[in-house]
């Protein structure tokens, strides 16, 4: 498919290892795709035309392989990323499907599980940073409960603190050029999972000894799961700071985490996310964290995995098309005009303001019976998007 929706690598698409690497297995079925390694899945996405790969640390290196082996496997790993071009933009750990977190990892009852997901985590950092990782991600899959008699939230929220403070020293302590992002998700594979939305973790982030060191990683199935607009979630993060990476999906309403291609259902949402993106001028990856259907065979990987990238530069033009479109800018502009009779209100405090404002007629009726034209707006957003205008 030759078009000017041909990724490159300055777009700063990336995939996880365990992404285009899923080989679809599910809690009701088997694999249905034969396991590609971590070499042929750096091929596969610089052949895709991707930036990047992200990775868990057992995504790479068995949880059990032996020094020899971890050092085999992270040398022809980085031969493949020297061969591609392709970088390592994110790293993080897997701390959800080892038994032993089974109960959670930071926030964990039993202290030795504790102790070792920091352990983990500490050992995951040093290889991530080693393949070039600035950003790494904590999604604490299991950091929930199914009964709230086995946890007090209070001591859970604490030993996360805990932890993610003792990581943020062992940054700084190490001088590693690292920031942290914290994913939020509501449930799954707990009954729930703690600090469940973006908005959740960017409240935590206030409590945190270095909360510069700590943004968030909106992903955008986990906060419709949550029945909230995603890039509502973003355009917060991106007010405060904090949206150090973001994990870009798709995902019907009311449904487990689905993790589609991006782009493939919610097409308004997907189109306002690529558009905000855009407008503000984020520079981080654009990071797919979604995989293939099951139905799919190896070539339906790289279809899904093109489908991404190619759904985002579609929405992307569409995005310079309403940016450029003169009727609904008009529009826009007619909408959000400024009202010189009111114009001396607005901004900071001040007692002469409030009370002048205090003494200002108002026709409430005439307020209430404007018209705002979303109607017209929102078709002509639809017009654009189904290629009428
Ligand atoms: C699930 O959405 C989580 C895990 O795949 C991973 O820890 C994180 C990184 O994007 N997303
Ligand atoms: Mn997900
Ligand atoms: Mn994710």
């Amino acid at each position: 498919m030759s078009d000017s929706y041909q990724p490159k690598p300055d777009h700063k698409f990336t995939f996880g290892l365990w992404t285009v690497g899923n080989p679809g297995g599910d809690a009701f079925g088997q694999p249905v795709r034969r396991k590609l390694s971590p070499v042929e899945i750096v091929h596969v996405v610089a052949e895709a035309g991707a930036y990047g790969v992200n990775l868990h640390d057992n995504d790479l290196v068995p949880i059990d392989a032996n020094a020899a082996e971890c050092d085999r496997i992270v040398a022809e790993f980085k031969r493949a990323l020297s061969d591609t071009g392709i970088v390592v933009p994110m790293a993080t750990t897997n701390l959800f499907s080892d038994p032993a977190f089974k109960d959670g990892a930071f926030t964990a009852n039993d202290p030795k599980v504790r102790a070792y997901a920091l352990q983990k985590t500490m050992r995951a950092i040093d290889l991530g940073v080693e393949l070039g990782a600035k950003i790494y991600v904590f999604w604490g899959g299991r950091e929930g409960v199914e009964s709230d008699a086995a946890k007090n939230p209070l001591d859970a929220g604490k030993r996360f603190r805990e932890a993610i403070n003792f990581l943020c020293e062992y940054v700084r302590d190490n001088r590693y050029d690292l920031k942290f992002a914290l994913e939020a998700k509501p449930n799954e594979p707990r009954g729930d999972i703690y600090l469940p939305t973006t908005g959740a973790m960017l409240g935590f982030i206030a409590t945190l000894d270095h909360p510069d060191m700590v943004g968030v990683n909106p992903e955008m199935a986990h906060e419709q799961m949550a029945g909230l607009d995603f890039m509502h979630a973003v355009a917060q993060a991106w007010d405060a700071g904090k949206l150090f990476h973001i994990d870009l999906n798709d995902q019907n309403f009311c449904r487990y985490d689905q993790d589609f291609r991006f782009g493939s259902h919610n097409l308004k949402q997907s189109f306002f996310l690529v558009k905000f993106l855009e407008d503000v001028g984020y520079a981080g990856s654009r990071h797919f964290d979604a995989h293939a259907y099951r139905t799919e065979d190896a070539e339906g990987v790289k279809d899904f995995a093109r489908g991404c990238m190619r759904s985002y530069l579609i929405l992307k033009d569409k995005t310079a098309r309403f940016n450029a479109d003169a009727e609904i800018q008009a529009l826009l502009k007619e909408i959000n005009a400024d009202d010189p009779t009111v114009a001396a209100f607005a901004g900071k405090y001040s007692r002469d303001k409030a009370n002048a404002l205090k003494a200002h007629p108002f026709d409430r009726i005439a307020l209430g019976n404007r018209g705002m034209r979303y109607e017209k707006l929102d078709q002509l957003v639809f017009d654009l998007l189904m290629g009428i205008r």
